[in-house]
């Protein structure tokens, strides 16, 4: 399209920074970011329009290949499961996958994010060297490949090209299992440095240390020295009461006061869990300005616990969600575990909400776009001039919309039912889901499965 072409959409009600808005004008230019933001505005007959349209959501971490994992983890073993038998069989399913198959399982999950309302992902990628664990002769061609699968489906993407070096605390050597994700410091550069060219719009590059127990602190600075300050640096951290122990035995503090110790915390800053906090570092993570990376589907089907949520927020805490292991790829069935775990905890009801914000879909949603644009580093999350034309259309004719008043459609859209209520999705500008069907749906979910096929013949 012609760069300096503008198209618009005019919604009956529209999401804007300050709220609902009526008879909203929002403009994009050809490169894909609003340009103006309009609310009151007279319909113009052929206008494209919307009844209800509100901000894609930002997907914040992500590892893609575990998509085709799903449902194959789920049967008891001989002894208690866990977390840590869990990531056996993970590490035991990413021992065959080619950067052909990490493109063809990415496309597909992306397709399916979109159409439940994500417009952006966060992709935490350590799949990084070959089966035989060498550097591929293009060192990012992994991570290339999801690139490439986000362009496929239409999603934004940040990449987090992961350093990962070590099994645990005290710089102990990794296992076999886990020599395809090896990588130092200069590793971590280099797919950093390829990946560069692929920025723009859509694409952003940031880092990820695997983890406190994975990445040591010496070799974090390395990399943060070599990377624009402003790029996102997301962390897995305090996951598990386990990794909490280890922290402590070895280096005598819990893993968020450690992290915290070595960096200074900033809002480039997505520490992904974070679920077994005290009381000081809860208070600690809120004041930094870093967000949680909160993953409730895949922390509950990890069994990792709960996030201290209610002192968190009260200390002003950012957040947003992440889809993970993708059991889930719905940023409702995320938010909805959010409150509901909380709900759980505390026997109490409507706990993610403020006195400026006590409608707890609105809370959520909000707070998570918020987050999820920090956490990404892209210019999206809200309907305003500068970020990308990023929106979900709502399906106005389904009963569990009917009769709802603005105000209330995100309670109906995070607490009632299991439809789908995003019919349409836009990204940059473009329509990537129409009717709820991506626009390449069929050609996506054909290669998936053909993937699938082959991942099967190798496992047996
Ligand atoms: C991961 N997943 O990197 O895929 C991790 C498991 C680990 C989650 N933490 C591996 N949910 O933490 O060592
Ligand atoms: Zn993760």
């Amino acid at each position: 399209m012609n760069p300096g072409l503008t198209q618009s959409l005019f919604a009956r009600h529209a999401l804007l920074p300050d709220g609902w808005r009526d008879d909203v004008r929002m403009q994009w230019d050809g490169a894909g970011n609003l340009t103006a933001v309009t609310a009151g505005a007279t319909f113009l007959p052929g206008e494209a329009q919307a009844g209800l349209a509100l901000p894609g959501m930002v997907n914040l971490h992500s590892h893609a290949f575990q998509r085709a994992l799903g449902g194959l983890t789920e049967k008891a073993g001989e002894g208690p499961d866990s977390f840590w038998t869990w990531r056996d069989l993970m590490y035991r399913f990413a021992r065959n996958i080619t950067p052909e198959h990490i493109e063809a399982i990415a496309a597909q999950l992306f397709s399916e994010c979109l159409r439940h309302g994500y417009t952006s992902v966060c992709e935490f990628h350590y799949v990084q060297r070959d089966q035989q664990g060498a550097m591929y002769a293009r060192p990012a061609e992994t991570a290339e490949r999801i690139v490439a699968a986000a362009a496929l489906a239409g999603i934004g993407v940040t990449m987090l090209p992961v350093l990962y070096s070590y099994a645990g605390f005290g710089d102990q050597p990794l296992s076999i299992e886990q020599q395809r994700f090896k990588t130092g410091p200069r590793d971590v550069m280099d797919i950093i440095a390829a990946l560069e060219p692929l920025r723009g719009p859509q694409v952003e590059v940031g880092v990820a240390p695997h983890s406190l127990r994975a990445a040591a602190g010496a070799q974090i600075a390395e990399v943060l020295a070599s990377l624009p300050p402003a790029r996102p640096v997301h962390i897995h951290v305090a996951e598990q009461q386990g990794e909490v122990a280890q922290s402590i035995a070895a280096t005598g503090m819990r893993p968020v006061r450690y992290l915290m110790e070595q960096f200074e915390l900033t809002q480039r800053w997505c520490l992904v869990h974070a679920t077994h906090l005290d009381a000081g570092e809860t208070a600690a993570l809120a004041a930094s300005g870093a967000v949680a990376g909160l993953c409730p589907t895949t922390e509950a089907n990890l069994g990792d616990g709960l996030f201290p949520l209610a002192p968190f927020l009260a200390a002003g805490g950012r957040f947003g969600i992440g889809s993970d292991s993708h059991v889930s790829q719905s940023p409702v069935e995320e938010l909805r575990w959010l409150e509901y775990g909380q709900r759980l905890l505390h026997q109490q009801r409507n706990v993610a909400a403020s006195p400026g914000e006590r409608r707890v879909g609105d809370f959520l949603w909000r707070g998570a776009l918020a987050g999820g644009a920090l956490a990404a580093g892209r210019a999206v999350g809200a309907l305003a001039p500068g970020k990308r034309a990023d929106l979900l259309v709502l399906d106005s004719d389904h009963p569990n919309l009917f009769d709802v008043a603005p105000a209330d459609v995100l309670s109906a859209l995070v607490f009632c039912g299991n439809d789908n209520l995003v019919r349409d999705v836009m990204v940059g500008g473009q329509w990537v889901v129409r009717d709820q069907s991506h626009v390449a749906q069929a050609a996506i979910a054909q290669r998936y499965m053909h993937t699938i096929a082959q991942l099967r013949t190798l496992r047996a």
